[in-house]
């Protein structure tokens, strides 16, 4: 006898509650309709998920990005037959330039599964990971369906803009002007920021020079943001893109761990509006929220 996608979907979800919530007395092929068993089942499962999961917040049922090796696993999405595996699976830490990717995931509501790469851990470095990004840095996103590995936060970015018809203008100067914007991040303004975090944070010794220099050069790139957003709302124009996001990333963890832009108005106007996006407030979360070093 064929089974109704109903009866299916009440199956797997009792998978997940035998084999993750510890065994539960699913009544599979009872006289309960299979609308009732999923209802109680998804009743049971959304019980044990907010028992078990303290940080645990709705969207990650409402969306259907997926999580791995994490308790907070809703891998219900991959066991029910009705959801496949989605083909983007993002390799990421809790870190400025990760939280640029998920963000844009989480703009374009692109289906995905997360890995969680603890770089504390050193989990960068295992040769797993380095088939996939040789550098051994995060992010880093696969497109399995498709067969593309794609490391470097900019090149991500203009991947899931191109995928998702969003967060890159059309219109050619629109467009050039993101571009741009998100190259000078890349190349200029993400690898100060690094530096500068590395010589006031974390380097052994503390270099006077180089944490003069990085500050300095840090300074500077704040005062050409700020003058830049003096004049439009987004690094871009009139859309928020990806070139707002890059920036982003960055100054959201240079905000967690002290490093003040406040008198940079327009800078911070811009930094509160993108705070205020429902999905940022979701990327900023993924892996993990960001704390101080
Ligand atoms: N230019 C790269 C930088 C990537 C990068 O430095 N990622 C950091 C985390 S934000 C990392 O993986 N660090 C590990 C290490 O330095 O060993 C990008 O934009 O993706």
């Amino acid at each position: 006898m064929g089974t109704s996608t109903g009866q299916r979907r009440a199956q797997h979800i009792g998978r997940v509650d035998g084999c993750r919530a510890g065994a539960r007395d699913v009544e599979l092929g009872s006289t309960a309709t299979a609308a009732d068993i999923v209802s109680r089942l998804h009743a049971r499962f959304l019980d044990w998920l907010h028992g078990r999961c303290s940080a645990f917040f709705p969207h990650r049922l409402a969306l259907p990005m997926l999580w791995e090796g994490s308790a907070c696993a809703p891998d219900f999405y991959f066991q029910d037959a009705s959801v496949t595996e989605p083909s983007l699976h993002l390799h990421t830490d809790s870190s400025p330039n990760g939280y640029k990717v998920t963000i844009a995931l989480e703009e374009l509501g692109l289906p995905y599964r997360l890995h969680h790469v603890r770089i504390e851990q050193g989990e960068h470095r295992h040769p797993d990971f380095l088939r996939l990004n040789p550098h051994g840095r995060i992010p880093v996103l696969e497109d399995r369906g498709r067969g593309i590995v794609l490391f470097e936060s900019a090149a991500i970015l203009l991947y899931l803009a191109e995928q998702g018809g969003a967060l890159l203008p059309q219109a050619p100067a629109a467009r050039w002007d993101a571009i741009t914007w998100l190259m000078f991040h890349a190349s200029s303004v993400g690898p100060i920021f690094g530096q500068r975090v590395h010589f006031e944070h974390f380097a052994q010794e503390r270099y006077l020079p180089a944490i003069e220099r990085y500050r300095h050069l840090s300074e500077d790139i704040f005062a050409i943001l700020d003058a830049r957003l003096g004049a439009r709302s987004w690094l871009a124009g009139d859309d928020y893109s990806i070139a707002d996001i890059a920036h982003f990333g960055w100054l959201h963890v240079l905000r967690v761990i002290d490093i003040d832009f406040s008198r940079h108005r327009h800078l911070l106007a811009w930094y509160q509006r993108v705070a205020a996006r429902p999905a940022v407030q979701r990327g900023v979360l993924l892996p993990e929220p960001a704390t101080g070093p």
